[in-house]
């Protein structure tokens, strides 16, 4: 059966909504950067550039580096976007958008996000690397998919035990990244590995008072101090539990590599922020063209 054109929009020039992208234009490997600011930061480093398109926070470059062909794309902030941005890629690749008709043989894309974070451990300084191996979502996107075979419900019942989390009403969600691209990008010095927690929001939901006041004025302090089988949570961003969740749930594979800004219990913020990014660009993008 075909997509109905209400589910499946496309603009009138064949591209897929939101992205305005058509197929031909993404690669197999594709970096999500939060900041569509970051996506030149990364492209200014490529050998040629074949696709530039822009439409709203989503601002996509193909081209390639040392010989292998890479798309850049921004997110924009949150795991909502996260859920625009996936499936529209997905599509893409797996989706033949003439017909309407899912393709039989399916693609398997690699994605690498490249992103900031703050830590939330006082030994995981500002400047340092982190590469994601179990993501935490506190959002709420994976549970609107029937995701439940891809989720790690014994770590996320410890998070509503240690956390006491009933008053927030939030169920969060537990999910592993790509196990291949795990071990190839910690086999690395200059990364750490983690587990990441994601939610909805950079004040409140993690912990920041400026002038409203705070539901749970511990919630930083059990993040901090949860423990699951001697592992903590590393550090706090906003997209790696939808990253994590969409591309298990389409057959993807993901890795989030998170550059540390800011330290959240030192009370420090990067002094460099650019240049650790920059830092994170030139070494994931050295080690994609080696993969
Ligand atoms: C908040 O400032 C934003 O920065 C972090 C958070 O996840 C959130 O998106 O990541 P990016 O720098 O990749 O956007």
């Amino acid at each position: 059966m075909p997509i109905k054109e209400s589910e499946l929009v496309l603009n009138e020039d064949g591209s897929i909504y939101h992205l305005h992208l058509l197929p031909h234009q993404i690669a197999d490997t594709i970096i999500t950067v939060g900041d569509p600011e970051r996506v030149e930061k990364v492209t200014k480093h490529f050998d040629e550039i074949e696709v530039k398109v822009s439409k709203r926070e989503f601002h996509t470059q193909t081209g390639s580096y040392k010989g292998k062909r890479i798309t850049v794309i921004s997110t924009g902030i949150g795991t909502d976007n996260i859920d625009i941005v996936f499936n529209e890629l997905d599509a893409l690749a797996n989706i033949d958008l003439k017909t309407r008709e899912v393709k039989t043989a399916l693609k398997k894309l690699n994605f690498i996000r490249i992103g900031t974070s703050g830590a939330i451990q006082k030994d995981i300084p500002i400047n340092s690397l982190i590469a994601t191996e179990t993501a935490i979502g506190f959002d709420s996107l994976l549970h609107f998919y029937k995701s439940e075979t891809i989720q790690d419900t014994k770590i996320a019942s410890e998070v509503l035990q240690q956390l006491a989390m009933a008053s927030f009403k939030a169920r969060p969600y537990v999910i592993k990244g790509s196990k291949k691209l795990l071990k190839y990008f910690s086999s690395f010095e200059e990364i750490k590995t983690g587990i990441t927690a994601t939610n909805v929001g950079f004040y409140a939901p993690q912990g920041r008072v400026l002038r409203a006041e705070l539901q749970d004025e511990h919630f930083m302090q059990k993040l901090s101090n949860f423990k699951y089988n001697k592992q903590k949570i590393t550090n706090l961003e906003m997209e790696t539990s939808g990253i994590y969740g969409m591309s298990r749930l389409l057959g993807h594979r993901a890795i989030s590599l998170n550059a540390i800004l800011a330290n959240r219990i030192t009370g420090e913020f990067s002094k460099n922020p650019e240049e650790i990014v920059n830092q994170l660009i030139t070494f994931t993008l050295d080690k994609i063209a080696a993969f």
